[in-house]
């Protein structure tokens, strides 16, 4: 049977310019879905923009453009983002394209028939900056007596009829699901958070706005926009044919693996997503997965404070793979994590020149210079030469399998890291610089076992750094068609001729950083 594999991003807010934040969920997603690629599944992976609502209206307004032009340069800098950072994205949804419009109008009928949507009035708290309501014992009152919301966001009292959506009405039904699937909520920290969230009893939810227009208009009364989260989570389902639940894309792929989001969103996807999704008669996805909170330098990221982390100061400085790999490395993921440069050059010196790189390019080297680039015939392995080969594949490969699925990435590059380790002091112990005068025969072996150990290593790691384990790939002469998990423990080919290899992570100078 073929495996299919459905992961998704949140789709982002159009208010500015893409951040960090945007960068690391992308990347952890992107992961995951050439893992499994790899692994042999049929995967789709989307993101997007979100484009709706009163915060993307109000900064439309602020640079004095239409909200759609404005939406149509901003989504663009994402999209282009993406492709920088090697984002291997199937669909990117925008959530002001038709096929969006008619998958959230579709739904919204669909709530409506099955009586899970009634018009009423609001009023209470909304915070512009969060697109969400808030009770007023969720809110603190701050010294000029505004109402803040949890998020440090400032709310504003809002009165207008409304419809809503009864949510109150699910709350047994989503402690069952919390309580059957287990794994639905991750890490488990969040998830007992939002048992105890919904424990605490659920208010009907407010779905439409009618004191601006930026929105899906509601089908039966266009005095209605709808709330830009009913809005937005449809994205999941536009991305597969939705309203067509009959199409190929939509059994393939729903319901939904994973939905990975950062921890300012869980209640949004862990809640009202798969209470609409009951309500309209469609299975919840599988796991949503909530990651941490990167901060600058020990500071909230925020734009007066001048601290916020670009994507493209990561890009020039560390390079796509280098900025791909430190952000899944450095912290664990699910916990929040301070951005230090220092940190970055740190490890990327260290681990990627110094461990990998190193360990690749003097290999290389010494087949280029004195075997002519040729890998060697090979009669017979040592049990040391044996044991650093199975080290790199199968087994290697399964405990990364089982961290991924986990979305572990710290560890399953910890391990990974612990081999290249290994591969070093084999490489130190055996000596081949000293057998070139011994016994070239055997100065062969140990050439041959750590290349091939290295491209056990490449293939593995190919899905956090694509590029430049394509690039070690192409060194070993490693055939394209087999880079895939299914060929870890090929050996390879004797007779084969490599180039003169590049180094593939230049040292990152500390001095130029300090003075950029
Ligand atoms: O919430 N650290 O969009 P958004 C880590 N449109 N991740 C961060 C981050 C940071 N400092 N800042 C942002 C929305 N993120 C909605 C989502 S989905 C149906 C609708 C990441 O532009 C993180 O993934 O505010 C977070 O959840 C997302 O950006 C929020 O993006």
């Amino acid at each position: 049977m073929k495996k299919n594999f459905y992961i998704t991003t949140p789709i982002y807010y159009v208010n500015g310019e893409p951040h960090i934040g945007a960068t690391y969920t992308d990347v952890a997603c992107d992961v995951m879905a050439r893992f499994k690629r790899l692994d042999g599944y049929d995967v789709k992976f989307v993101t997007g923009t979100d484009e709706h609502g009163l915060k993307v209206k109000q900064a439309a307004e602020k640079k004095g453009i239409d909200a759609q032009s404005f939406t149509d340069i901003v989504s663009k800098n994402f999209m282009n983002l993406s492709e920088k950072m090697n984002i291997s994205n199937d669909d990117f949804i925008r959530t002001t394209q038709t096929r969006h419009k008619k998958a959230a109008q579709a739904l919204w009928n669909k709530l409506l028939e099955n009586g899970e949507i009634y018009l009423d009035s609001y009023s209470g708290w909304y915070a512009v900056r969060d697109e969400a309501y808030y009770s007023e014992d969720e809110l603190e009152k701050s010294e000029d007596g505004k109402m803040i919301a949890p998020s440090g966001a400032e709310c504003e009292w809002v009165e207008e009829e409304s419809y809503f959506f009864k949510l109150s009405k699910w709350q047994d039904k989503l402690l069952e699901l919390y309580e059957s699937h287990p794994e639905f909520i991750a890490p488990n920290s969040r998830r007992n958070e939002v048992i105890s969230f919904v424990k605490g009893g659920l208010n009907d939810l407010s779905i439409s706005r009618t004191t601006f227009d930026w929105g899906v208009a509601v089908p039966e009364n266009d005095k209605h926009i709808m709330y830009v989260w009913i809005d937005a989570l449809t994205n999941y389902l536009t991305a597969i044919g939705y309203p067509d639940t009959k199409c190929d894309e939509f059994k393939k792929y729903w319901p939904a693996d994973l939905h990975m989001v950062g921890k300012d969103i869980l209640r949004f996807h862990a809640v009202y997503w798969p209470a609409f999704l009951m309500a309209a008669d469609i299975e919840p996805p599988k796991r949503i997965f909530a990651h941490g909170w990167w901060t600058s330098e020990g500071q909230k990221m925020s734009k007066s404070l001048g601290n916020v982390i670009s994507p493209d100061v990561l890009i020039d400085k560390y390079g796509v793979d280098g900025s791909r790999y430190f952000m899944l490395r450095e912290v664990p993921f699910g916990n929040d994590g301070d951005f230090s440069h220092q940190q970055a050059i740190s490890r990327i010196n260290g681990e990627l020149s110094n461990g990998l790189g190193n360990l690749a390019q003097r290999t290389l080297s010494m087949i280029f210079k004195n075997l002519d680039g040729i890998y060697p015939e090979i009669d017979e392995l040592t049990v040391e030469d044996k044991k650093l080969l199975n080290s790199a594949g199968e087994d290697l490969l399964n405990f990364v399998r089982k961290e991924i699925e986990q979305q572990r990435f710290h560890k399953a590059l910890e391990q990974i890291w612990k081999i290249i380790g290994e591969a070093n002091a084999y490489i130190d112990e055996q000596a081949p610089w000293n057998l070139k005068k011994t016994d070239t025969v055997r100065m062969g072996v140990v050439l041959y076992v750590i290349s091939d150990t290295v491209r056990r290593l490449a293939i593995i790691l190919s899905p956090f750094m694509p590029d430049s384990m394509n690039k070690m790939l192409n060194q070993l002469k490693v055939p394209e068609n087999e880079r895939s998990f299914e060929f870890i423990e090929n050996m390879i080919k004797s007779g084969v001729k490599i180039e003169k290899p590049i180094g593939i992570f230049p040292r990152i100078e500390p001095d130029k950083e300090k003075a950029a």
